[in-house]
C-alpha cells in the first residue's frame, strides 16, 4: 500500500476521533479524557506538594503484565499489607515511602533518580469536600499539568485514564470515582524511552520524567466551558486602523450543552458584550466589532480581560489581540514587517537545575532574554510550561512552539501519525489564546525522505487546518553543497509558511571562517536560521580558534552573524541555545559532564562573551532585517 494512503487512513482515523469525542458531547456521556483550555485560569483544590513513591525498573510488573497490558491489580491498589503478620503477597506500602515534590521531575529530587528512565509510581491521599465530587449538578476533573512520557492514573483503586506524551495537559473527569472525605490517588508515570514514541528513542535533550506540571482538582457545572477561541479576525487582508484591527472573532464550546444554550463574551475594556447560541455541537461561533482595541505587539503587549458565560459557568482569561501573517519573504506583525532575534531555550530550570515550572524559573529565562534583547524565543523542543506562555504573553516576547518531533521517528507507521496529530492537537488547544505564540512547528531536524515528507506535509496542514492565525514551521537541515554554494531544496519547504534552517558552520563542520565564503540559494519564503552554535564551558578562555573556549563561541556567533547578514530571505535568528542545558549524550568530563555547553548564559545563568555581543549585534547591527 503507498505510504501516503496509509497515512491519509490515520489521518482519517483520527480525525473519526475527533469527531466522536464531539459526538459524545451531545448525549449525557462524559468523555473520560479532555483538555480543559484555560485550566490554570479556573479556581481549582491544588494537589501540589509531597507525593509518596516507590520505584520500578523496566520491565516494571507491577504496571505492565507480560504482553505489555496494564495491570489494575498492582501497586494501584494502594494496599497496606500488614508486614509483621506474612506471608503476605503485596510488598509495597505507599504511606511509608519517602515522597517527592509535585511538580518536578524525579531526576533532580532522589540523587539515585538522577538518570533513572523507568517508571516510578506516585500516591498522595486527599480530601474532597462537597460541592467537588460526585455532588448533584457538578463535575470534577482530575488535572494534571504534564507528565513524561506515559502515565496511568487510578482514584481510590479504581483506573480513571491514561495519556502519552511528556509535554501537554489532561483532564479526566473523576466525579464518578471521588466522594467526601478521605480519597486516594495513584500515578504510574513511565518515562521509558521506545522507538515509536515522540521523540522516539535518541535525543539531545534529557528524559526529565514525573509529575512534572501542576496537579489538580476543578470542579465545573455539569454544563461547562471546555474550548474556547477568541482573536483577532483573521481576514485574507490587515490593516491597522480599520474594522479588521477592531473585530474579535472565536467561539466558545460548552460541554453537555444542547443547541441553542446562550453564552456571554464580554470584553469589558474594549466594550466588547454580546451573546451567541451554541449549535447542535455545542460550540458557539461569534463576531464582535470592539468599540477601541489596542493592538497586542512587543513593544505593547496589551492583555485584555475576557470573561466567559455560560449558564452558572465563568472562565476570565487574560488575551492579546494580534495579527501575524506573511507577505512573500516577510513576516508581518500588525501588518508591520518584523525581525525576530531571540534564541532557543529547553525548559530548563536556570541555576537550580530540573525542569522549568515556577514563575521564578519563568523570570530568570526572561532576565537572560531581555539580557540578549531579544524580541523572539523558540521554546525546543516540545511545548513548555504554560507559565512561560502566559509570562512572553506579558513580556511581549514572540514564540515558535514545536511538538517533540526529534530527528529520527518512525515516519512510516500510521499509528506514529496518529500520535503526532494528537501531540499537535494538545499543543494548540492549550495555547490557542495566546498572543505571543506566532509559530506551530510540527519537527526538528527530520531527514529528507518519501515518508518523513509526506507526514509532515499532512501534519503541517492539519496543524494549518486546525489553527489558520498563526504560522506553520519545521527546522530543516540538510541543504546540499557545491563548493562554497548552499542549496536548500527539502520539499518540505512548499508545507511550510516560514522555514527554519538549523546549521553548525564553524562547530560540527569546518571552521568559523567558512561562513565567510558560503552562499545561500533559497527559495522566496521567509527564513529563519533557528540553529547554529559552538559549545563553550563557561570560564575557559582561549584563542578565537580554541575550541570549548568562550572566545571561539563568540567568534562562531560573529561569522555566523556575518554570512545571516548578506541572506535576502533570512527574517529571524536564534543561536543554539541561550542556556548549557542536561544532556545524557554530552559526556566529556570537565567540558559537558552531562551539559550540552552550547548556551550563551551557563546553567547557573553566568553570561559568557557571546552575551555582549548578540546583546551589541542585536541592538546596533540586526543580522535579519524586517523587509
Ligand atoms: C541540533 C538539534 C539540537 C541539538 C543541537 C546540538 O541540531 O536540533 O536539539 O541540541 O543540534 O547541540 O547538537
Amino acid at each position: 500500500m503507498q505510504i501516503k494512503t496509509v497515512l491519509r487512513r490515520a489521518q482519517l482515523l483520527s480525525s473519526a476521533l475527533v469527531l466522536l469525542t464531539a459526538a459524545a458531547s451531545t448525549t449525557a456521556q462524559q468523555p473520560l479524557r479532555t483538555l480543559l483550555v484555560g485550566a490554570d485560569q479556573r479556581p481549582a483544590q491544588s494537589l501540589d506538594g509531597d507525593w509518596h513513591y516507590l520505584v520500578e525498573q523496566p520491565p516494571a510488573r507491577e504496571l505492565y503484565d507480560g504482553k505489555g497490558n496494564i495491570r489494575d491489580n498492582g501497586y494501584a491498589l494502594n494496599t497496606h499489607p500488614n508486614i509483621s503478620s506474612g506471608p503476605h503477597n503485596s510488598e509495597y506500602d505507599f504511606s511509608t515511602a519517602p515522597t517527592l515534590k509535585v511538580p518536578g521531575d524525579w531526576n533532580t529530587q532522589d540523587p539515585t533518580l538522577l538518570r533513572f528512565e523507568g517508571v516510578v509510581w506516585y500516591q498522595r491521599d486527599f480530601n474532597v469536600t462537597p460541592p467537588t465530587g460526585n455532588q448533584p449538578g457538578t463535575r470534577t476533573f482530575f488535572h494534571v499539568g504534564a507528565a513524561n512520557y506515559r502515565s496511568v492514573l487510578w482514584i481510590n483503586g479504581k483506573r480513571l485514564c491514561d495519556h502519552e506524551g511528556g509535554f501537554t495537559p489532561f483532564d479526566c473527569d473523576a466525579t464518578s470515582l471521588l466522594h467526601p472525605g478521605s480519597n486516594f490517588v495513584v500515578i504510574a508515570v513511565d518515562s521509558t524511552r521506545h522507538q515509536d514514541d515522540i521523540p522516539s528513542v535518541s535525543y539531545d535533550f534529557y528524559d526529565y520524567g514525573g509529575l512534572t506540571r501542576d496537579v489538580s482538582l476543578i470542579t465545573v457545572p455539569a454544563q461547562f466551558i471546555d474550548d474556547y477561541k477568541v482573536q483577532l479576525a483573521h481576514g485574507p487582508t490587515f490593516a491597522a486602523n480599520t474594522a479588521a484591527a477592531r473585530t474579535v472573532d472565536g467561539y466558545v464550546h460548552v460541554e453537555g450543552a444542547s443547541a441553542g444554550t446562550s453564552v456571554s463574551i464580554s470584553i469589558p475594556e474594549a466594550g466588547v458584550s454580546i451573546t451567541a447560541t451554541t449549535d447542535a455541537n455545542g460550540r458557539a461561533p461569534f463576531h464582535a466589532e470592539a468599540k477601541h482595541l489596542d493592538l497586542w505587539s512587543t513593544t505593547s503587549p496589551r492583555l485584555y480581560k475576557v470573561e466567559l458565560r455560560a449558564g452558572t459557568d465563568t472562565v476570565t482569561d487574560q488575551i492579546g489581540f494580534r495579527d501575524v501573517r506573511v507577505d512573500g519573504t516577510r513576516i508581518l506583525l500588525n501588518g508591520k514587517p518584523v525581525a525576530l532575534l531571540g534564541a532557543n531555550m529547553h525548559a530548563e530550570a536556570p541555576i537550580r537545575g530540573g525542569r522549568a515550572i515556577t514563575d521564578a524559573d519563568m523570570q530568570n529565562i526572561l532576565k537572560m532574554l531581555h539580557d540578549i534583547h531579544a524580541n523572539y524565543v523558540r521554546l525546543c523542543h516540545y511545548p513548555h510550561d504554560e507559565r512561560m506562555t502566559r509570562a512572553t504573553d506579558r513580556a511581549g516576547i514572540l514564540v515558535w512552539s514545536e511538538i517533540p518531533l526529534w530527528q529520527r521517528i518512525s515516519f512510516e507507521k500510521p499509528e506514529v501519525y496518529s500520535k503526532a496529530v494528537t501531540m499537535l492537537h494538545e499543543m494548540i488547544r492549550r495555547d490557542q489564546n495566546k498572543a505571543s505564540v506566532i509559530f506551530w512547528s510540527v519537527s526538528n531536524e527530520t531527514p529528507n525522505n518519501p515518508d518523513r515528507t509526506h507526514f509532515l506535509t499532512d501534519l503541517a496542514n492539519e496543524a494549518r487546518h486546525t489553527d489558520s492565525t498563526r504560522l506553520i514551521t519545521s527546522a530543516l537541515i540538510g541543504p546540499h553543497s557545491s563548493g562554497d554554494r548552499i542549496v536548500q531544496e527539502d520539499p518540505l519547504m512548499a508545507a511550510l509558511d516560514v522555514v527554519g534552517q538549523n546549521e553548525y558552520i564553524g562547530w560540527y563542520e569546518g571552521t568559523p571562517e567558512d561562513a565567510d565564503r558560503k552562499t545561500w540559494v533559497l527559495p522566496n519564503k521567509p527564513f529563519i536560521m533557528s540553529e547554529f552554535g559552538a559549545e563553550a564551558k563557561y570560564g575557559n578562555h582561549g584563542s578565537p580558534n580554541d575550541r570549548w573556549t568562550e572566545e571561539q563561541q563568540a567568534n562562531v556567533l560573529q561569522h555566523q552573524f556575518d554570512m545571516i547578514r548578506r541572506i535576502p530571505q533570512m527574517r529571524g535568528v536564534t543561536p543554539w541555545v541561550l542556556m548549557d542545558f542536561r544532556s545524557s549524550t554530552r559526556n566529556i568530563p570537565k567540558l559537558q559532564d552531562g551539559y550540552n555547553r552550547k548556551g550563551l548564559f551557563s546553567e547557573t545563568m553566568q553570561p559568557k562573551q557571546s552575551v555582549e555581543l548578540v546583546r551589541k549585534t542585536y541592538t546596533t547591527n540586526p543580522p535579519v532585517k524586517p523587509e
